[in-house]
């Protein structure tokens, strides 16, 4: 069977090795747009096993130079200091009204939390607000006010149901409500285990696309894959379509082994003018790795091979 997402020839096209500073891995990047440039936020372990996150830059979209500092890391005093002590992890960026949003996990011995900082140039970033309480992860943020609003979609914990996507909304960023749930996994399915949104939603005419990750429980751990969800644009809480196929699961050697075998896990993907969208994700918790769909047929995929969102 034809490939979704064609994989980049030169993968991985970020590791360790490429970074000017120690870090152990190189993954979970968020990817935007900015001018003539492609900005990779990418996240990396420190051997203290803490996480910080570190920027990368590209023309083309897969050949990046890393910037010699890290581009943020845990406060050590002021108000994030006490939620970010254990490091910061997994970013997403949003382009939103000439400003760029980024939400990242900050872990702490209260949990994880997600918090939002901005920057206009990827120079200076402002840390803004947390804005969820513990636990929660992979929240990515719209790139429009829908009906006045600010919307989320975001990944609560929960002991009693499975880990399901639900979707937020707010007038300032700081305060978020109106929360409903929107998708949540299947059983006897490929992200039965427990599903996350994973690149900030893509707007296209026929709804947002939504690129998510699910999680399968197998006998000898874990396995993360890639899928897709089309949501109403005016109330994004109603999901058009969910696949019932993945478009990405742990195939190449640096996807299967690594510091967490079999994962593919996506913060970012940049949707191209000729239709096509290059998704970026981790391999294996260790690299960066990028591949090309084609968006008419990711949303092919969410409306003529759907299954139930809930
Ligand atoms: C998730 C998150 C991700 C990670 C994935 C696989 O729960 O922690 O950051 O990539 O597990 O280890």
């Amino acid at each position: 069977m034809k490939d979704i997402v064609r994989r980049y020839s030169q993968n991985p096209i970020l590791t360790k090795r490429d970074v000017p500073y120690p870090v152990e891995t190189v993954h979970n990047a968020a990817v935007v747009r900015h001018g003539n440039e492609y900005i990779m936020l990418f996240r990396s372990h420190l051997r203290t096993g803490r996480s910080i996150i570190g920027l990368a830059r590209s023309y083309d979209g897969f050949n990046f130079s890393v910037a010699p500092q890290p581009f943020l890391i845990p406060d050590r005093d002021g108000p994030f200091a006490e939620y970010e002590e254990f490091g910061v992890e997994d970013p997403r960026v949003t382009a939103l009204d000439g400003e760029y949003l980024i939400t990242y996990s900050a872990y702490s011995r209260n949990g994880v939390r997600i918090a939002l900082a901005r920057t206009k140039d990827f120079e200076r970033v402002e840390k803004l607000s947390l804005i969820t309480e513990a636990d929660y992860r992979n929240v990515v943020i719209f790139p429009e006010k829908i009906n006045g609003l600010y919307a989320r979609l975001d990944r609560p914990h929960s002991e009693i149901a499975p880990w399901s996507i639900w979707i937020s909304y707010s007038p300032d960023l700081r305060y978020w409500g109106d929360s409903q749930l929107v998708m949540r996994p299947q059983q006897y399915h490929w992200d039965e285990m427990k599903i996350g949104p994973g690149a900030p939603p893509i707007r296209t005419e026929q709804g947002w696309l939504s690129i998510y990750h699910g999680v399968f429980r197998t006998m000898s751990g874990s396995v993360y894959r890639l899928g897709i969800a089309l949501h109403e644009l005016l109330n994004p809480a109603k999901v058009i379509g969910v696949s019932d196929q993945w478009i990405l699961q742990p195939e190449a050697p640096w996807e299967t082994t690594g510091y967490v075998p079999n994962v593919v896990f996506t913060c970012g993907a940049v949707p191209e003018p000729d239709g096509s969208v290059k998704i970026y994700w981790g391999g294996a918790d260790s690299v960066m790795c990028v591949g090309e769909a084609n968006i008419a047929e990711l949303i092919s995929m969410c409306l003529h091979q759907s299954r139930p969102p809930k």
